[in-house]
């Protein structure tokens, strides 16, 4: 069960490594030193520890003559470290490896990460006796997921003090439990428990074997109270959670003289065998509450960065709206003075074309047919002309295409403008759906950010509350689209949409088939309601239905307007619209007709600006914001996704931190246990 849990949170921790810097890469936080910092500690304490398969690393240390090498060569099965001589004579940290893993060198970087050093193989025992890098040696024990640490003596006198005082932390760091050895003549030693005391309340307390070299003679429990009194020494009142066991080995001068192995025995009989004890141990477990707290700090930080990731996102999502809507003005802006009368013509053509035979007879006979196409040719341009802001009587009928380069010249030069700004400003109906949107989405970036920064005004209100404007920072993530822009000749930029002009006076092969299918629906929905369509011709006095478009603009009432202005509003501008229908009402078409003309002209109309708008609005993004605008949607879908997986990766990583494991592995036998 616990392999489980260590297997998962192994995986999401691994997970959210990648995630973190990801994040703060596609989204330019521009925390590099902060994630680089983050990402190191992942790394080095957490991730090459978590690994399901990591072997336990026990680090043997002890006061000097203890029998640290001795109990290193016995548990290796070989003589591979110096002992005896001096104190202090071993100055290098030698790591022995399960023979099995020695191929492994990641293995071997991880082992030595403490010491910033790869592990160099042992050649011969004089190296340890020299400081220097680390050192290792492979062993064929029994203990095949254990590797074994010798750690010089750190009790020595003045000169190696310092040194071996550093390599003792370093192994202590690297190691996942220890094994304290001690002997009758150091036990008492405040001076060797305190040391190692401290290191651990630097580097987070490990569980630990106790090792007495004792005489035969040695009672249990003797052996108890001595081994309780170095537990106190190094663990205090908190000594009975950290012992994993205690061990005797018995003084033999066979093994002094090197003919034997130290024999390792329970010091009571409950107790386990030594290398079955160091084999069993858990140590997914045992690294888990060990580098608990550095999980918790590694989740808190990557929590901030996940707030941040979501605010970054926020904000480009607001970006990315912002600079729709400017689009979307100046697509507008540059559909101003575009000539609906073709499009007009056109309609009449393909009303006449589908006429039912009989009144094509009578259209031959009169020359009301040419009346109607007349005026309604006239009344278009009159409307254009109310469409446009500034009423210019003075612009000839056919002048039109050097109005439309004016225009598209304006709203290019505009929206090009406001692309590449360093803020993008925009205006909104307070009523549009998507400036509400924005306007949420503002209030929850300000939430999302630290209080302590500086307001940015994102968003005002006008007075009387009717437009919105916001200001949207160009985000860090469209930067590079920016200056692609702007190192693109923006002459060359305008030359290329003016080519499109006739694109966007022309009438499109799917505009042609949507005035088809218009001219169709009016038809069969007069044939249906018979009786306002008898009226209807009745009035119009079998004129083609043509003149019922001119007749609306040259009489259309605002009342019967109101829904047409409401509908077009969003695409055109409620202002433009209405000088459609303020014309006076001078003939007396009744209210049905009327409504039915009205209902053409609409959606004549919304054809209109459907089909325009998406020819220049395709001009505009495939030479000015189609960059810009694919970038950020990339990001901020790549973003959604990023963010979304890391939450998850997050939740079970802070399921991690909230397991702890110091209960009680040792039981004194009653009594010996001593205060
Ligand atoms: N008589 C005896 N001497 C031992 C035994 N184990 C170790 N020694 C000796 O104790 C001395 C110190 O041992 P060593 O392993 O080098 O201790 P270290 O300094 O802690 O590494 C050496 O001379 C060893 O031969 C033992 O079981 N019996
Ligand atoms: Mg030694």
């Amino acid at each position: 069960m616990h392999h489980e849990m260590n297997t998962d949170l192994y995986d999401s921790l691994k997970g959210l490594r990648e995630n973190i810097p990801r994040l703060a890469d596609l989204l330019g936080l521009g925390m590099d030193e902060e994630i680089g910092f983050w990402n190191e500690v992942v790394d080095a304490k957490l991730l090459s520890r978590f690994a399901p398969d990591f072997p336990v690393v026990a680090a043997i240390c002890g006061g000097g003559s203890s029998g640290k090498s001795t109990l290193f060569n016995s548990l290796a099965g070989v003589h591979v470290t110096p002992t005896g001589g001096r104190a202090g004579l071993n100055r290098r940290a030698l790591f022995s490896i399960p023979v099995q893993r020695a191929k492994h060198n990641d293995l071997l970087t991880e082992l030595a990460r403490s010491f910033n050093e790869v592990p160099r193989l042992l050649k011969e025992k004089e190296e340890l006796t020299r400081p220097g890098k680390p050192l290792y040696c492979t062993h064929q024990s029994a203990l095949e997921n254990v590797v074994i640490v010798d750690t010089p003596d750190f009790d020595t006198g003045a000169k190696g003090a310092y040194t071996n005082r550093q390599v003792t932390r370093m192994v202590l760091e690297a190691s996942d439990i220890l094994i304290y050895i001690f002997t009758n003549s150091n036990y008492n030693n405040r001076d060797n428990t305190d040391f190692i005391a401290q290191m651990l309340t630097g580097i987070g307390k490990r569980k630990c074997f106790l090792v007495y070299r004792v005489y035969p003679s040695f009672t249990e429990e003797e052996v108890w109270e001595h081994a309780m009194t170095v537990a106190a020494g190094i663990y205090g009142d908190l000594a009975d959670r950290y012992l994993l066991g205690v061990y005797r080995a018995d003084e033999d001068n066979r093994v002094a003289s090197g003919e034997r192995f130290m024999e390792i025995k329970p010091a009571s009989s409950e107790e386990p065998d030594f290398l079955q004890a160091l084999q069993s141990i858990d140590a997914g477990r045992i690294r888990l509450s060990l580098f608990s707290s550095t999980l918790k700090d590694v989740c808190q930080q990557a929590e901030q960065v996940l707030n941040q990731s979501q605010v970054a996102r926020d904000e480009l999502r607001l970006y990315h709206e912002a600079l729709q809507i400017a689009q979307d003005q100046f697509v507008r802006e540059a559909l101003k003075n575009f000539p609906i009368n073709r499009i007009m013509r056109r309609f009449a053509q393909i009303w006449a074309e589908t006429d039912p035979t009989h009144v094509k007879l009578m259209r031959k006979t009169g020359s009301v047919i040419e009346f109607p196409l007349k005026m309604l040719l006239g009344a278009a341009v009159w409307a254009k002309d109310q469409m446009s802001p500034e009423k210019d009587d003075a612009v000839p009928k056919d002048d039109y295409a050097q109005k439309v380069d004016e225009d598209l010249v304006t709203a290019v030069t505009g929206l090009h403008r406001q692309t590449v700004s360093s803020e993008l400003v925009v205006d909104c109906s307070a009523q549009d759906r998507l400036a509400r949107r924005m306007s949420d989405r503002v209030d929850r970036i300000r939430a999302g950010k630290n209080k302590g920064e500086k307001e940015n005004p994102l968003i005002t209100r006008s007075g009387d509350g009717s437009t919105l404007t916001f200001r949207v920072e160009a985000h860090a993530v469209v930067h590079s689209e920016q200056a692609r822009l702007m190192s693109t000749d923006f002459k060359t930029v305008l030359q290329t949409i003016l080519a499109g002009k006739d694109k966007i006076l022309g009438i499109s092969r799917e505009m042609e088939a949507d005035l088809n299918q218009l001219a169709h629906d009016f038809r069969s929905r007069m044939d249906l309601r018979r009786k306002i369509s008898q009226t209807f011709w009745a009035a119009l006095n079998v004129v083609p239905a043509t003149v019922a478009v001119t007749y609306v603009l040259t009489t259309g009432d605002p009342v019967g307007g109101a829904g047409i202005k409401v509908k077009l509003a969003g695409l055109f501008g409620a202002k433009d619209l209405y000088a459609l229908f303020a014309i006076p009402f001078t003939s007396g078409l009744k209210k049905a007709d009327r409504q039915q003309v009205e209902d053409m002209l609409r959606v004549l109309l919304q054809t209109w600006l459907k089909d325009k708008s998406k020819i220049v609005q395709k001009l505009f993004q495939k030479n000015i914001t189609g960059g810009t605008i694919r970038c950020a949607r990339r990001t901020s879908a790549e973003a959604d996704h990023l963010i979304n997986h890391t939450d998850e990766l997050l939740l079970t990583c802070t399921a991690g931190t909230k397991y702890n494991d110091i209960d009680t592995t040792v039981k004194c036998p009653q009594g010996a246990q001593q205060d």
